[in-house]
Protein backbone atom coordinates (compact mmCIF):
# COMPACT_ATOMS: atom_id res chain seq x y z
CA UNK A 1 0.00 0.00 0.00
CA UNK A 2 1.61 3.52 -0.76
CA UNK A 3 1.88 6.00 1.56
CA UNK A 4 -0.55 8.88 1.18
CA UNK A 5 1.34 12.25 0.70
CA UNK A 6 -1.12 15.47 2.77
CA UNK A 7 -3.05 17.13 -0.09
CA UNK A 8 -0.66 20.16 -1.06
CA UNK A 9 -1.79 23.49 -0.56
CA UNK A 10 -1.90 26.20 -2.82
CA UNK A 11 0.31 29.22 -1.63
CA UNK A 12 -1.34 32.43 -1.50
CA UNK A 13 1.52 34.47 -3.41
CA UNK A 14 0.78 32.09 -6.70
CA UNK A 15 2.05 33.90 -9.24
CA UNK A 16 1.92 33.65 -13.40
CA UNK A 17 5.22 33.34 -14.75
CA UNK A 18 7.20 35.85 -12.41
CA UNK A 19 9.52 34.76 -9.64
CA UNK A 20 10.25 31.30 -9.30
CA UNK A 21 11.56 31.06 -6.00
CA UNK A 22 11.37 27.19 -5.36
CA UNK A 23 12.34 24.24 -7.49
CA UNK A 24 9.85 24.09 -10.33
CA UNK A 25 7.32 21.16 -11.65
CA UNK A 26 7.60 21.41 -15.40
CA UNK A 27 4.06 19.88 -16.83
CA UNK A 28 4.71 19.11 -20.97
CA UNK A 29 3.10 17.26 -23.55
CA UNK A 30 0.83 18.02 -26.34
CA UNK A 31 -2.26 20.24 -26.61
CA UNK A 32 -5.50 18.51 -25.13
CA UNK A 33 -3.49 15.98 -23.01
CA UNK A 34 -4.70 17.17 -19.87
CA UNK A 35 -1.85 18.93 -19.18
CA UNK A 36 -3.58 22.10 -17.17
CA UNK A 37 -6.28 19.48 -15.62
CA UNK A 38 -3.21 17.73 -13.85
CA UNK A 39 -1.94 20.92 -12.70
CA UNK A 40 -4.96 21.83 -10.83
CA UNK A 41 -5.35 18.32 -9.36
CA UNK A 42 -1.30 18.60 -8.15
CA UNK A 43 -1.99 21.79 -6.34
CA UNK A 44 -5.21 20.33 -4.73
CA UNK A 45 -7.40 22.53 -7.02
CA UNK A 46 -10.68 21.43 -8.63
CA UNK A 47 -9.68 20.00 -11.89
CA UNK A 48 -11.37 22.23 -14.38
CA UNK A 49 -11.65 25.35 -12.06
CA UNK A 50 -8.41 26.09 -10.50
CA UNK A 51 -6.43 28.51 -11.51
CA UNK A 52 -4.99 26.70 -14.62
CA UNK A 53 -6.80 27.20 -17.38
CA UNK A 54 -8.58 24.13 -18.84
CA UNK A 55 -10.39 23.70 -22.31
CA UNK A 56 -13.59 23.24 -19.61
CA UNK A 57 -12.69 26.23 -17.55
CA UNK A 58 -14.70 29.11 -17.61
CA UNK A 59 -14.18 32.35 -16.58
CA UNK A 60 -16.70 33.17 -13.52
CA UNK A 61 -14.28 30.34 -11.95
CA UNK A 62 -11.22 31.87 -12.36
CA UNK A 63 -12.03 34.82 -11.86
CA UNK A 64 -12.05 33.87 -8.77
CA UNK A 65 -8.77 33.02 -8.08
CA UNK A 66 -6.80 36.33 -6.90
CA UNK A 67 -4.34 35.77 -9.68
CA UNK A 68 -5.82 34.91 -12.64
CA UNK A 69 -8.12 37.84 -11.37
CA UNK A 70 -5.28 40.44 -11.99
CA UNK A 71 -4.11 38.44 -15.16
CA UNK A 72 -7.41 38.67 -16.60
CA UNK A 73 -8.31 42.24 -15.46
CA UNK A 74 -5.12 42.82 -17.15
CA UNK A 75 -6.39 41.74 -20.47
CA UNK A 76 -9.76 43.65 -20.43
CA UNK A 77 -7.58 46.87 -19.79
CA UNK A 78 -6.17 46.06 -23.03
CA UNK A 79 -9.02 45.09 -24.91
CA UNK A 80 -11.26 47.73 -24.02
CA UNK A 81 -8.47 50.34 -25.32
CA UNK A 82 -10.81 49.27 -28.82
CA UNK A 83 -13.91 49.78 -26.82
CA UNK A 84 -15.18 46.04 -27.15
CA UNK A 85 -14.80 42.91 -24.53
CA UNK A 86 -13.82 39.78 -25.90
CA UNK A 87 -13.68 37.27 -23.74
CA UNK A 88 -13.00 34.48 -25.20
CA UNK A 89 -10.10 36.03 -26.81
CA UNK A 90 -8.60 36.02 -23.16
CA UNK A 91 -8.86 31.91 -22.83
CA UNK A 92 -6.74 32.13 -26.20
CA UNK A 93 -3.98 34.61 -25.16
CA UNK A 94 -4.05 32.90 -21.48
CA UNK A 95 -4.18 28.92 -22.79
CA UNK A 96 -0.92 30.33 -24.80
CA UNK A 97 1.58 31.32 -21.94
CA UNK A 98 3.26 29.35 -19.50
CA UNK A 99 1.80 29.86 -15.82
CA UNK A 100 3.14 28.83 -12.62
CA UNK A 101 0.84 28.10 -9.26
CA UNK A 102 3.31 27.84 -5.92
CA UNK A 103 2.14 25.19 -3.37
CA UNK A 104 3.63 23.23 -0.59
CA UNK A 105 3.96 19.11 -1.08
CA UNK A 106 4.68 17.68 2.28
CA UNK A 107 6.31 20.87 3.80
CA UNK A 108 8.28 21.78 0.38
CA UNK A 109 7.65 25.01 -1.28
CA UNK A 110 7.69 24.01 -5.40
CA UNK A 111 6.01 25.89 -8.43
CA UNK A 112 3.93 23.93 -10.41
CA UNK A 113 4.52 25.40 -14.36
CA UNK A 114 2.15 24.66 -17.32
CA UNK A 115 3.44 24.63 -20.41
CA UNK A 116 1.82 25.49 -23.98
CA UNK A 117 0.79 22.44 -25.72
CA UNK A 118 3.80 20.93 -28.07
CA UNK A 119 1.71 20.23 -31.27
CA UNK A 120 -0.51 22.69 -31.06
CA UNK A 121 -2.19 24.11 -34.39
CA UNK A 122 -2.16 27.72 -33.99
CA UNK A 123 1.72 28.22 -33.73
CA UNK A 124 4.92 26.27 -34.13
CA UNK A 125 6.57 24.12 -32.13
CA UNK A 126 9.89 25.84 -32.30
CA UNK A 127 7.73 29.48 -30.74
CA UNK A 128 6.25 26.89 -27.76
CA UNK A 129 9.90 25.16 -26.84
CA UNK A 130 11.56 29.03 -26.60
CA UNK A 131 8.23 29.76 -24.58
CA UNK A 132 9.05 27.08 -22.24
CA UNK A 133 12.66 28.15 -22.01
CA UNK A 134 12.14 31.52 -21.29
CA UNK A 135 10.16 30.61 -18.10
CA UNK A 136 12.98 27.48 -17.43
CA UNK A 137 15.29 30.26 -17.61
CA UNK A 138 13.26 31.94 -14.59
CA UNK A 139 13.56 28.40 -12.33
CA UNK A 140 16.69 29.74 -10.52
CA UNK A 141 15.96 26.66 -8.31
CA UNK A 142 15.90 24.04 -10.86
CA UNK A 143 13.58 21.78 -11.85
CA UNK A 144 12.26 19.06 -9.33
CA UNK A 145 10.56 17.42 -12.18
CA UNK A 146 8.90 17.20 -15.69
CA UNK A 147 5.50 15.39 -16.27
CA UNK A 148 5.11 14.25 -19.45
CA UNK A 149 1.45 13.92 -19.94
CA UNK A 150 0.37 11.67 -22.47
CA UNK A 151 -2.90 10.52 -23.65
CA UNK A 152 -3.88 6.47 -22.75
CA UNK A 153 -4.02 4.23 -25.86
CA UNK A 154 -1.94 3.45 -28.55
CA UNK A 155 1.78 5.38 -28.60
CA UNK A 156 1.44 7.04 -31.81
CA UNK A 157 3.94 7.88 -33.80
CA UNK A 158 3.27 11.90 -32.97
CA UNK A 159 3.37 10.83 -29.50
CA UNK A 160 6.93 9.59 -30.18
CA UNK A 161 7.91 12.83 -31.72
CA UNK A 162 6.59 14.82 -28.71
CA UNK A 163 8.30 12.79 -26.73
CA UNK A 164 11.44 13.42 -29.12
CA UNK A 165 11.22 17.15 -29.74
CA UNK A 166 10.96 17.69 -25.63
CA UNK A 167 14.11 15.69 -24.39
CA UNK A 168 15.99 17.02 -27.68
CA UNK A 169 14.97 20.70 -26.24
CA UNK A 170 16.24 19.56 -22.39
CA UNK A 171 19.07 17.37 -23.14
CA UNK A 172 18.86 13.64 -22.30
CA UNK A 173 20.02 14.39 -18.72
CA UNK A 174 15.99 15.63 -18.15
CA UNK A 175 14.95 11.91 -18.65
CA UNK A 176 16.11 11.20 -15.38
CA UNK A 177 13.53 14.16 -13.38
CA UNK A 178 10.97 12.81 -16.06
CA UNK A 179 7.66 11.19 -14.96
CA UNK A 180 4.98 10.45 -17.58
CA UNK A 181 1.82 10.42 -16.61
CA UNK A 182 -1.37 8.88 -19.02
CA UNK A 183 -4.47 11.08 -19.01
CA UNK A 184 -8.04 9.77 -20.27
CA UNK A 185 -7.72 6.28 -19.27
CA UNK A 186 -10.99 4.26 -18.69
CA UNK A 187 -11.92 3.13 -14.92
CA UNK A 188 -10.61 -0.50 -15.50
CA UNK A 189 -7.46 1.41 -16.35
CA UNK A 190 -7.23 3.81 -13.50
CA UNK A 191 -8.25 1.36 -10.98
CA UNK A 192 -5.44 -1.39 -11.77
CA UNK A 193 -2.42 0.14 -13.46
CA UNK A 194 -1.49 -3.79 -14.21
CA UNK A 195 -4.32 -3.87 -16.74
CA UNK A 196 -2.37 -0.29 -18.70
CA UNK A 197 1.31 -2.15 -18.53
CA UNK A 198 -0.14 -5.32 -20.28
CA UNK A 199 -1.03 -3.40 -23.21
CA UNK A 200 2.27 -1.20 -23.55
CA UNK A 201 3.56 -1.57 -26.86
CA UNK A 202 7.14 -2.16 -27.19
CA UNK A 203 8.24 1.54 -28.20
CA UNK A 204 6.06 2.85 -24.79
CA UNK A 205 7.99 0.12 -23.16
CA UNK A 206 11.40 1.27 -23.97
CA UNK A 207 10.30 5.05 -23.65
CA UNK A 208 9.90 3.98 -19.66
CA UNK A 209 12.53 2.40 -19.17
CA UNK A 210 14.63 5.45 -20.10
CA UNK A 211 12.78 7.20 -17.22
CA UNK A 212 13.62 4.74 -15.16
CA UNK A 213 9.98 3.05 -14.83
CA UNK A 214 8.82 6.45 -13.51
CA UNK A 215 4.56 6.79 -15.02
CA UNK A 216 1.64 6.96 -13.33
CA UNK A 217 -2.14 7.38 -14.01
CA UNK A 218 -4.14 10.86 -13.81
CA UNK A 219 -7.57 10.02 -12.49
CA UNK A 220 -10.33 11.17 -15.29
CA UNK A 221 -11.93 13.92 -13.03
CA UNK A 222 -15.27 13.50 -14.83
CA UNK A 223 -15.20 10.14 -13.61
CA UNK A 224 -13.53 9.78 -9.95
CA UNK A 225 -14.22 12.61 -7.39
CA UNK A 226 -11.62 13.81 -5.98
CA UNK A 227 -12.40 12.57 -2.83
CA UNK A 228 -12.11 9.02 -4.20
CA UNK A 229 -9.70 6.48 -2.65
CA UNK A 230 -8.46 5.81 -6.00
CA UNK A 231 -7.93 9.22 -7.06
CA UNK A 232 -6.08 9.73 -3.92
CA UNK A 233 -4.05 7.27 -4.09
CA UNK A 234 -3.18 8.06 -7.83
CA UNK A 235 -2.36 11.61 -7.18
CA UNK A 236 -0.02 10.53 -4.18
CA UNK A 237 1.48 8.10 -6.49
CA UNK A 238 2.54 11.29 -8.97
CA UNK A 239 3.38 13.64 -5.84
CA UNK A 240 5.74 10.86 -4.40
CA UNK A 241 7.44 10.54 -7.54
CA UNK A 242 7.65 14.40 -7.42
CA UNK A 243 9.47 14.21 -4.11
CA UNK A 244 11.97 11.49 -4.56
CA UNK A 245 13.29 12.66 -7.07
CA UNK A 246 16.97 13.21 -5.53
CA UNK A 247 18.26 16.20 -7.17
CA UNK A 248 16.76 18.92 -8.94
CA UNK A 249 17.81 19.45 -13.16
CA UNK A 250 19.67 22.65 -12.97
CA UNK A 251 19.55 25.68 -14.51
CA UNK A 252 23.33 25.40 -15.26
CA UNK A 253 22.72 21.98 -17.03
CA UNK A 254 19.74 23.59 -18.97
CA UNK A 255 21.88 26.47 -20.13
CA UNK A 256 24.45 23.41 -21.02
CA UNK A 257 22.49 21.88 -23.00
CA UNK A 258 20.96 25.17 -24.95
CA UNK A 259 24.13 25.72 -25.50
CA UNK A 260 25.09 22.58 -26.62
CA UNK A 261 21.67 22.67 -29.08
CA UNK A 262 22.93 26.63 -30.45
CA UNK A 263 25.91 25.34 -31.34
CA UNK A 264 24.65 22.82 -32.86
CA UNK A 265 22.45 24.74 -34.75
CA UNK A 266 24.88 27.30 -35.55
CA UNK A 267 26.65 24.44 -37.55
CA UNK A 268 24.42 23.11 -38.95
CA UNK A 269 23.23 26.78 -40.25
CA UNK A 270 27.36 27.52 -40.84
CA UNK A 271 27.57 24.04 -42.89
CA UNK A 272 24.45 25.30 -45.23
CA UNK A 273 25.76 28.76 -45.22
CA UNK A 274 29.21 27.18 -46.81
CA UNK A 275 26.81 24.00 -48.72
CA UNK A 276 24.62 27.26 -50.52
CA UNK A 277 27.95 29.25 -51.31
CA UNK A 278 29.73 26.15 -52.83
CA UNK A 279 26.62 25.77 -55.06
CA UNK A 280 26.45 29.55 -55.89
CA UNK A 281 30.18 29.55 -56.82
CA UNK A 282 29.65 26.49 -59.02
CA UNK A 283 26.63 27.67 -60.71
CA UNK A 284 28.50 30.79 -61.44
CA UNK A 285 31.86 29.08 -62.65
CA UNK A 286 29.77 26.81 -64.71
CA UNK A 287 27.55 30.24 -66.25
CA UNK A 288 31.08 31.46 -66.90
CA UNK A 289 32.26 28.16 -68.86
CA UNK A 290 29.35 28.56 -70.55
CA UNK A 291 29.28 31.76 -71.35
CA UNK A 292 33.33 30.89 -72.44
CA UNK A 293 32.29 28.87 -74.46
CA UNK A 294 29.16 30.40 -76.24
CA UNK A 295 31.73 33.13 -76.95
CA UNK A 296 33.97 30.74 -78.61
CA UNK A 297 31.65 28.98 -80.56
CA UNK A 298 30.42 32.39 -81.78
CA UNK A 299 33.89 33.39 -82.90
CA UNK A 300 34.15 30.17 -84.91
CA UNK A 301 31.05 30.36 -86.94
CA UNK A 302 32.13 33.96 -87.14
CA UNK A 303 35.20 32.76 -88.75
CA UNK A 304 33.93 30.29 -90.84
CA UNK A 305 31.37 32.84 -92.08
CA UNK A 306 34.17 35.11 -93.05
CA UNK A 307 36.22 31.94 -94.65
CA UNK A 308 32.62 31.31 -96.87
CA UNK A 309 32.48 34.75 -97.72
CA UNK A 310 36.00 35.33 -98.56
CA UNK A 311 35.80 31.83 -100.75
CA UNK A 312 33.06 32.94 -102.58
CA UNK A 313 34.26 36.42 -103.03
CA UNK A 314 37.45 34.71 -104.61
CA UNK A 315 34.76 32.30 -106.52
CA UNK A 316 32.89 34.83 -108.07
CA UNK A 317 35.92 37.17 -108.63
CA UNK A 318 37.29 34.04 -110.93
CA UNK A 319 34.35 33.72 -112.66
CA UNK A 320 33.93 36.89 -113.69
CA UNK A 321 37.65 37.19 -115.04
CA UNK A 322 37.05 33.80 -116.79
CA UNK A 323 34.13 35.54 -118.68
CA UNK A 324 35.92 38.88 -119.27
CA UNK A 325 38.53 36.87 -120.88
CA UNK A 326 36.08 34.39 -123.09
CA UNK A 327 34.74 37.86 -124.14
CA UNK A 328 38.14 39.20 -125.43
CA UNK A 329 38.95 35.67 -127.02
CA UNK A 330 35.54 36.27 -128.34
CA UNK A 331 36.33 39.57 -130.04
CA UNK A 332 39.57 38.44 -131.11
CA UNK A 333 38.64 35.43 -132.95
CA UNK A 334 35.92 38.10 -134.58
CA UNK A 335 38.55 40.53 -135.25
CA UNK A 336 40.91 37.97 -136.74
CA UNK A 337 37.21 36.77 -139.02
CA UNK A 338 37.30 40.46 -139.77
CA UNK A 339 41.03 40.66 -140.80
CA UNK A 340 40.94 37.44 -142.79
CA UNK A 341 37.80 38.58 -144.28
CA UNK A 342 39.41 41.76 -145.42
CA UNK A 343 42.45 40.05 -146.76
CA UNK A 344 40.40 37.97 -148.70
CA UNK A 345 38.90 41.01 -150.23
CA UNK A 346 41.97 42.61 -151.01
CA UNK A 347 43.35 39.61 -152.55
CA UNK A 348 40.98 38.95 -154.78
CA UNK A 349 40.16 42.94 -155.98
CA UNK A 350 44.02 42.27 -157.01
N1 LIG B 1 -11.53 11.65 -20.56
C1 LIG B 1 -10.65 12.46 -19.98
N2 LIG B 1 -10.63 13.76 -20.32
C2 LIG B 1 -9.72 14.56 -19.72
C3 LIG B 1 -8.82 14.09 -18.75
N3 LIG B 1 -8.05 15.12 -18.36
C4 LIG B 1 -8.44 16.19 -19.09
N4 LIG B 1 -9.46 15.85 -19.89
C5 LIG B 1 -10.18 16.69 -20.84
O1 LIG B 1 -9.25 17.01 -21.89
C6 LIG B 1 -9.49 18.34 -22.34
C7 LIG B 1 -8.21 19.12 -22.34
O2 LIG B 1 -7.72 19.28 -21.02
P1 LIG B 1 -6.67 20.42 -20.68
O3 LIG B 1 -6.23 20.16 -19.28
O4 LIG B 1 -7.19 21.77 -20.99
O5 LIG B 1 -5.52 20.05 -21.72
P2 LIG B 1 -4.15 20.83 -22.01
O6 LIG B 1 -4.33 21.51 -23.35
O7 LIG B 1 -3.11 19.75 -22.13
O8 LIG B 1 -3.88 21.77 -20.91
C8 LIG B 1 -10.53 18.94 -21.41
O9 LIG B 1 -11.75 18.92 -22.13
C9 LIG B 1 -10.59 18.01 -20.25
O10 LIG B 1 -11.90 17.88 -19.76
C10 LIG B 1 -8.89 12.69 -18.38
O11 LIG B 1 -8.14 12.19 -17.56
N5 LIG B 1 -9.81 11.96 -19.03
MG1 LIG C 1 -3.62 23.84 -20.99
Amino acid sequence: MQEFILESQITPEATLCSDICSPAILIVGKTGAGKSTLGNILIGQPAYEGPFKTSNSFYPATLRHPACFSHIVGNLLHFSRFGILVLFSLQDSVSQECETFGMFMADRHLNVVDTPGIFDTERPDEVTLAKIGEVVQLCSYGIQAIIFVLEAGRFTAEQEEVVRKITEYFGPESLGHTIVVFTKCNIEQTVDPSVMSGAFNEQLRSLLSTVDGRWAIVPNPDVFDERDDVFIQQISHIRQMILQMMSVYTIALFERVRQTRETQSRIIEEDRTWAAQQEEDRLRNLAQNEALEALERRRAEQRRQAQQELEAAAASGQNRLNEQVRNLETQAARQRQDVEEMQRRINNAG
